[in-house]
């Protein structure tokens, strides 16, 4: 049986949180309180909607329906205007050498992001082509930690879920992966993504054979 990969986007891929940062922060500021890069850590790998509510709580602001819906349209108007000059430069490292190593072996991969703007991202950083199936927020109805996002992967890929590896850099990713049963292998700080069956700094510590012994199962 053949084993699937599955990468989350941001924190991953590319590291698109300081831009998603820039936005939100620029939205506290115009709503009158400071967003600090320490309060952004828990916006990583949570889905828009749930982001702003929490920006909210921590501004102590009310919302109406209409205001709230405003502010996450005008919040993505801004991070779209930062990503626009994304390109392959913004790639974190060693990145293309594990996608480039699962393609020569037949290995099909797929994305697993809660971001709803991961094809453009995708594209702009050319490495779209390395995805046999792409599941993002505009396809799910359940955010991480609820393991939706990565078992429609896995069923894409057409793959058994328990044959199926996801690279993370949030906790609830990480869960998400362990609720789906399979392989969690956390990329960032290791005490915080302490729940990953194996955890990495980034990809440059992640060598080929590691990879071939997780193909070989
Ligand atoms: P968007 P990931 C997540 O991406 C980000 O980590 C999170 O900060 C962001 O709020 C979420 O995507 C939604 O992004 O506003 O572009 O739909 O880590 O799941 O790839
Ligand atoms: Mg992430």
């Amino acid at each position: 049986m053949t084993k699937g990969f599955i990468f989350d986007l941001d924190g991953v891929i590319v590291d698109t949180a300081k831009y998603h940062y820039l936005a939100w922060k620029k939205l506290a500021n115009q709503l009158g309180f400071e967003f600090t890069k320490e309060q952004n850590e828990l916006f990583k790998g949570v889905s828009r909607k749930r982001c702003l509510e929490i920006l909210l709580e921590i501004g102590n602001r009310e919302a109406t329906q209409e205001e709230f819906d405003t502010w996450m349209v005008e919040k993505n108007v801004d991070y779209l205007a930062y990503i626009e000059n994304m390109d392959a430069s913004e790639i974190l490292p060693d990145v293309p050498r594990i996608l480039q190593f699962l393609k020569e072996k037949n290995i099909p991969i797929a994305l697993g992001s809660a971001s709803k703007n991961a094809r453009p991202i995708l594209e702009k950083v050319n490495l779209i082509h390395y995805f046999g199936a792409i599941v993002d927020g505009n396809n799910v109805t359940k955010a991480k930690p609820d393991p939706e996002v990565f078992l429609l992967a896995a069923k894409q890929l057409g793959v058994n879920a328990e044959d199926c590896v996801v690279f993370e850099d949030a906790v609830a990713g990480v869960e998400a992966a362990n609720a789906a049963n399979m392989i969690s292998i956390g990329i960032g700080d290791k005490n915080v993504l302490s729940e990953g069956q194996f955890n990495f700094t980034d990809f440059t510590e992640i060598s080929n054979n590691f990879i071939q012994k997780l193909i070989e199962g």
